[in-house]
């Protein structure tokens, strides 16, 4: 269909855009069921789009907001599959997205209906010898990161402070969204409880001393089974010598359980005093040990999350427990190193690798009086990052933020990052601009995109099918599990499904291959900034 559009639909107020890619001049929108067009307009004149290398023109219905299921039709007999227009079109979604974590748990029986189920897996953990321990670990729980089974902390934190910022943002949002997990019903809403089953699997990680190990996993990826047929051991790795526990995941590991500590109170005090306490622990381990990074030992292939500066890191730890307890040790530190920058203080949208924006905004939004110099350079490099996004987005013909330079492992995650910049810069500046330009990267995740896919699993009318993701390829089942976002085009691509590509526009680099997992991979931490800004836009 040459018609690629949000196939979740388009809230009642907002900017409409479709894009085309068929000789066309004029455009309808008729009631799906059929009966007279609704609205007519021109579409745009044909242009040509760097990231994708199409010819497209632009469906503009922005003046078109009548509630009720829809199709675009254009003048050349083609026409669009149905999509909504409602006051609350991303319900579904949000709820989808969020409950795909639920699919992701270790160490618990999944159900979500639907035939997507297995029994508790990985329950046969070990301490690898590079842990610096040896014999059985009896901890279970967290979500496996992605397509693999493996967990690791570094990603476990910024997908953990991403939800619970969001949960913190956007409460009204999110207090009241049943998910159907097994703590539905108790006191803590499910957002938080969902949550919770990874911290309370981030908090075993933390040694008595407060440092924290790396990763649990196996010593190499498994084959593409279900889960509870992973029979490999699931070992708690380390950085192979003393102190064993790695600055990165102890300060990732701060960082979330600071903000826990501030979210779980209401609901489950005494977690989000253990949380506090396992923060103020790690951070003063982190002090003694500043740079201790993590590379794989020798006979562990899986993931590594490794990095070479941690000092973005350890200053969101420090921004988030200043956040949650107002104390100048925690003040100065951040201050110390971020006061140097001020004549430069480039803000990028938060990823993995790069938590510099998440420290910046906790210390901005930490109301203790925080110093106003710091505060006022934050505001100011928010806006002018958020600026540069809409900018680039007034050249894409598909209205998304990326430039040609963001096509990397995850691009869709870094979409939905730069979402999460625009609706923080949104909050601090309430420019509408930068919602709109936080809204069209979801039009664009959701299939207003050159392959005209829904890049959720089982969301809207053309989802992808073959996510790298090893209980959708293991299960049996046709349709993948439910809610997942797809790690989306990199110009670089690095298996050999991707490379088969060749050379093509960065936007065209992406294949619906399970094989492919440099392009078409799940994870947790791009599912989380997809979830914000779903929250985000139900307000
Ligand atoms: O940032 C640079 C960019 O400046 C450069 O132009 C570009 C091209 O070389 O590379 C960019 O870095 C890439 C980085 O992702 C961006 O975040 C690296 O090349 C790329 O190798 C790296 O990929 C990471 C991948 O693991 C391989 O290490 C992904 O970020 C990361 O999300 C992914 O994580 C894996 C886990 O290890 C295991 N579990 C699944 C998970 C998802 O695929
Ligand atoms: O399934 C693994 C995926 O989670 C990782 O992101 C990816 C890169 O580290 O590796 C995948 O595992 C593949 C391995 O690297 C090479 N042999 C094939 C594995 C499964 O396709
Ligand atoms: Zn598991």
């Amino acid at each position: 269909n040459p018609v690629h559009l949000n196939q979740a639909g388009y809230s009642t107020g907002r900017a409409k855009y479709a894009t085309v890619n068929a000789q066309a001049a004029q455009f309808t929108i008729r009631p799906a069921a059929g009966g007279a067009s609704a609205f007519q307009a021109a579409l745009s004149e044909a242009r040509s789009d760097a990231a994708s290398g199409d010819t497209i023109r632009i469906a503009d219905f922005s003046g078109f907001s009548r509630a009720g299921l829809w199709r675009l039709a254009l003048d050349n007999g083609e026409v669009s599959p149905a999509f909504p227009i409602g006051p609350r079109p991303y319900h579904d979604a949000l709820r989808l997205t969020m409950r795909a974590y639920y699919g992701q748990r270790c160490g618990c029986n999944v159900n979500l209906g639907g035939g997507y189920h297995y029994p508790a897996c990985h329950l046969r953990g070990a301490w690898h010898p590079s842990s610096g321990k040896s014999g059985a670990v009896t901890n279970h729980g967290g979500w496996h990161d992605a397509g693999d089974y493996g967990r690791y902390v570094v990603n476990s934190a910024i997908t953990v402070g991403t939800l619970l910022w969001a949960w913190e943002l956007y409460t009204p949002q999110l207090r009241t969204l049943a998910l159907g997990i097994p703590e539905s019903g108790g006191k803590t809403p499910d957002f938080l409880a969902e949550v919770r089953w990874n911290l309370n699997w981030m908090l075993s990680m933390q040694d008595a001393d407060g440092g924290v190990w790396h990763k649990q996993t196996s010593e190499q990826f498994c084959g593409f089974v279900m889960p509870q047929s992973d029979t490999s051991t699931s070992y708690v790795i380390g950085t192979g010598s003393t102190p064993y526990k790695s600055t990165g995941a102890t300060v990732g590991l701060a960082a979330a359980a600071a903000i826990a500590a501030r979210c779980y109170g209401p609901y489950d005090a005494a977690f989000a005093q253990r949380c506090l306490s396992a923060a103020r622990k790690a951070w003063t381990w982190a002090l003694s040990h500043p740079a201790v990074l993590f590379r794989n030992p020798p006979g562990v292939s899986t993931g590594g999350y490794e990095q070479n500066d941690v000092t973005d890191d350890t200053l969101w730890a420090a921004a988030e427990l200043y956040r949650t307890t107002g104390e100048s040790q925690y003040e100065q530190a951040f201050g110390a190193v971020v006061s140097t920058r001020l004549g430069n203080l480039a803000l990028t949208p938060p990823g993995w690798g790069n938590v510099f924006s998440m420290a910046c905004w906790a210390y901005a939004y930490s109301g203790h009086n925080a110093d106003s110099q710091l505060t006022d350079a934050i505001v100011k490099a928010t806006v002018e990052t958020a600026d540069a996004l809409v900018r680039t987005a007034q050249g894409n013909g598909y209205g998304q933020t990326l430039a040609a330079a963001a096509y990397n492992w995850g691009s869709n995650g870094e979409a939905a990052n730069q979402s999460l910049l625009l609706l923080v810069a949104y909050q601090l500046a309430s420019n509408p601009a930068y919602k709109a330009a936080a809204l069209a990267n979801l039009d664009y995740l959701l299939g207003r995109n050159c392959f005209g896919v829904s890049w959720v699993t089982q969301l809207g009318s053309n989802p992808f099918q073959h996510p790298h993701h090893r209980p959708s390829a293991a299960d049996g089942l046709p349709a993948p599990w439910p809610g997942l976002l797809s790690g989306g085009p990199n110009a670089h691509p690095a298996d050999p499904a991707a490379n088969a590509l060749g050379q093509r526009p960065p936007m065209r680099m992406w294949i619906d291959d399970q094989g492919a997992y440099s392009v078409n991979e799940v994870a947790i931490n791009w599912n989380a900034p997809l979830v914000f800004l779903l929250a985000a836009v139900q307000s």
